[in-house]
């Protein structure tokens, strides 16, 4: 197939005409990889929707392609977005590609991670760091693109769940219809929203027999879903879910109680648990924000969630690359040793 992005794909599901002007990097058609050391450990079939290897590293691509050719389409010449970063890499991505768009981002001082920091500037946005964390970002931006003429491209910009939907569809595609489950990642709570709305949509037009059940992990010290208020102080290893007071935190709980899923939390320890797993055991090098959903399911698993369902099939999005945040990675490995250039310290040390 000649993929030419997820707007040209499922143009019939988007709010756009032969007007828009489409702004893209062939974001989408991720793989769906199948997961044998969590199928045994947990009992139905595991997928990974492998969401980090979208141009930019994430699942914000989806949606930044909408949102960027919008604002094009409306004559927007600035963009602006709070991030934990991976909007941030996204929107200034495609606000380059653009050609014509000045891109602004403001990050929580000292707790974004290195990779994603480095894709907004050599990508030329302007970034401008917070003394504040993600939700005090968000508030000035929200607070600026209300009174002045730039456009707002965090997911409460409606475009951007447009887009990201795309993911439904096409774990749709590959499996002829929604998987029993869908585990995910929640911080500002756009995506979990997201994907509810793409399997609803091709359920409406039978493209899907069934809908999933959603379940949505946050992590433990950035909980406001799970314990029912906003959290001041949001802490968590997997900084681009640090967030205390998400913005689609309604339509979160919609999903989850339409679908007849859960929100739950993961500790940091567990999150860690289930990035080391990925990467050893499946191939799969993820960031520890989107480690959450499979940590989620085995500790599910572990409460017997999943009994009676093992005929099922559950779809965990891991959300971003592992790349991006490579301090995390370098903390949970043991140094490589160092040996002289001879073949006989190295075959000894390799055991041979
Ligand atoms: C890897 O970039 O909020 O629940 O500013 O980067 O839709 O917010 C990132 C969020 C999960 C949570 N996994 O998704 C941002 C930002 C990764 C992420 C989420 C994010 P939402």
């Amino acid at each position: 197939m000649n993929w030419k992005g997820v707007i040209h794909h499922y143009r019939k599901f988007l709010p756009v005409t032969e007007k828009t002007p489409v702004i893209t990097l062939l974001e989408g058609n991720t793989p769906l990889v199948f997961s044998e050391d969590l199928t045994k450990a947990i009992g139905p079939k595991v997928y990974l929707k492998y969401e980090g290897l979208n141009p930019t590293g994430s699942f914000k691509d989806r949606g930044m392609t909408m949102a960027i050719s919008k604002a094009i389409e409306k004559g927007s010449k600035m963009v602006m977005c709070a991030s934990t970063g991976n909007t941030s890499a996204s929107a200034a991505a495609y606000s380059a590609k653009s050609g014509c768009l000045k891109c602004v981002v403001l990050i929580p001082e000292g707790n974004i991670a290195l990779g994603k920091l480095a894709q907004a500037m050599i990508h030329q946005a302007q970034v401008i760091a917070i003394k504040g964390n993600f939700d005090d970002a968000l508030t000035l931006v929200k607070n600026i693109t209300d009174h002045y003429p730039v456009e707002l491209v965090n997911s409460i910009n409606p475009f951007r769940i447009e887009g990201q939907k795309t993911a439904a569809f096409e774990i749709c595609d590959v499996l002829q219809g929604a998987p029993e489950f869908h585990a995910i990642p929640v911080g500002n709570a756009g995506n979990i929203t997201a994907y509810w709305k793409g399997y609803k949509e091709y359920n409406d037009i039978g493209r899907s027999k069934q809908l999933p059940k959603m379940l949505g992990f946050q992590a433990a010290g950035a909980a406001p879903i799970v314990l029912g208020h906003v959290v001041e102080k949001p802490e968590t290893i997997a900084t681009a879910i640090r967030i205390g007071n998400p913005a689609s935190w309604k339509k979160a709980e919609a999903a989850r109680d339409e679908s007849g899923g859960l929100i739950d939390s993961v500790t940091d320890d567990e999150i860690l648990d289930a990035y080391k797993r990925l990467a050893s055991k499946t191939g799969v090098f993820v960031e520890p924000a989107s480690a959450a959903s499979v940590a989620g399911i085995l500790k599910l698993s572990k409460q017997g969630y999943f009994k009676k369902h093992k005929d099922a099939r559950i779809v965990c999005t891991v959300t971003g690359h592992g790349l991006k945040d490579p301090n995390i990675a370098i903390k949970n490995i043991t140094e490589p040793v160092v040996l002289k250039a001879d073949i006989k310290a190295v075959l000894h040390e390799i055991g041979l």
